[in-house]
């Protein structure tokens, strides 16, 4: 497994050499400065390779994409497609011309990750992220008004959720705004109420239906190009892996995987095996999800969530939580073994310790949430225990 960080680019406080002192010698970034649709030039890619080599003594390389962003257009399946997907099988090109094959990708509709708190207390005094389905349906129901969004919260949940709102303050209101859109790194696009009435509006007809056939197209316009290139693309799972503002999410579930792996079968056509997003999915068994596709995970993000009965989550420590992180670390190094004795020479699967809390002095720094220091080198540790352990018990080969 090739242990790799999440690294935001020349402006994420977090520099390269505490990356290599944390142990990571991937480097998982993206251009986060050129926006959604437009391509990425030979140039902008070869600038951040040069970037991350700059000092050989880290022994650090650009391993994963994450990501190369969609147009909204293509999820909506409307206006100018074709350049969207001309535009965005250019950057494929150009990406591969530098060398890097393995991009991670969403197909989640308006936001990406979602949370309700971005700082939420733990004990001894660090923070850790979390979603409240309480809070979330007071924005959904209260705050943005949404029409018939009653339908989709459970009724002890709108009462729930109507004390919240009568007792909150303007302040209280506009810092859970903020943190519902805190999902979007990259192109920066943040809405205000109308601002996500309109877009909002805009999926209007476009069911789980239609954007699995969306999907599925946008795998048929790249997918081949990919496999031309020996590029590896790995699809980020919902996160949450449910519904949101009555929009339809269709990479939450074993189903949902099938579906898209099967739309156009192809090594090129895989996942990225997210366990905290599939960990917040009740239906979802994690290391038997793991297991399944395995041949397809072409990247794992790792962490854990502590699920409530009501929706509700919290990222838990790494090795806490609901997911049994021992036994989704056997199957991934059971898959690697597997990849090695096939004579792959790209058998090693990269992974991240995806989030971390904000430990000790994470706390204050402006660091992008959910992508603190400390909290993320603690949780690469403790899955760097668990690989060796494994792998040593198992005769599995590491790395
Ligand atoms: C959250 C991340 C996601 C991921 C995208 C991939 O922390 O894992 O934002 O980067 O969904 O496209």
């Amino acid at each position: 497994m090739e242990q790799s960080w999440r690294w935001f680019g020349p402006d994420d406080p977090i520099t390269l050499p505490q990356i290599r002192q944390a142990g990571a010698t991937g480097i998982v970034t993206a251009l986060h400065h050129i926006p959604y649709g437009v391509v990425w030039s030979v140039e902008e890619i070869e600038k951040r390779k040069a970037l991350i080599a700059a000092d050989p003594s880290l022994g650090l390389r650009w391993n994963v994409v994450e990501s190369l962003p969609l147009h909204e257009d293509i999820k909506l399946g409307q206006g100018p497609l074709d350049q969207h997907f001309d535009a965005y099988r250019q950057s494929m090109r150009n990406l591969a011309a530098c060398g890097i094959r393995t991009i991670c990708y969403n197909f989640m509709p308006i936001l990406d990750w979602t949370r309700t708190d971005l700082a939420y207390p733990i004990a001894g005094g660090g923070r850790a992220l979390r979603f409240d389905a309480v809070k979330f349906c007071a924005f959904d129901c209260f705050m943005l008004q949404r029409p018939n969004a009653e339908a989709d919260h459970a009724p002890e949940l709108i009462a729930q959720a109507r004390t919240w709102h009568d007792a909150a303050s303007e302040s209280e209101k506009s810092a859970l705004l903020v943190n519902i859109n805190a999902g979007l790194p990259g192109a920066y696009e943040r809405y205000d109420i109308p601002g996500f009435r309109q877009i909002l509006d805009r999926y209007k007809g476009v069911g789980q239906e239609e954007l699995r056939a969306h999907f599925a197209r946008f795998l048929r316009e790249i997918i081949p190009l990919a496999e031309e290139l020996g590029m590896r693309f790995a699809v980020h799972p919902d996160d949450p892996p449910r519904s949101l503002f009555g929009l339809p999410r269709i990479v939450s579930n074993g189903e949902d995987l099938a579906f898209i792996t099967g739309a156009v079968p192809s090594q090129a056509n895989g996942v990225t095996f997210c366990s905290g997003s599939l960990g917040a999915g009740p239906m979802n068994d994690v290391p038997a999800l793991a297991r399944r596709f395995a041949p397809l995970i072409h990247f794992a993000h790792l962490r854990n969530v502590a699920k409530d009965a009501d929706g509700s989550f919290m990222e838990a420590e790494h090795l806490g939580g609901d997911t049994n992180m021992v036994a989704l670390m056997q199957a991934l190094l059971a898959e690697q073994h597997r990849r090695k004795n096939e004579g792959r020479e790209d058998w090693r699967i990269p992974f991240r310790p995806d989030h971390g809390h904000e430990l000790l002095e994470d706390v204050g720094r402006k660091t992008h949430p959910g992508y603190p220091l400390i909290g993320r080198l603690r949780g690469l540790a403790e899955l760097r225990g668990v690989m060796q352990a494994v792998s040593q018990l198992e005769h599995r080969p590491l790395h």
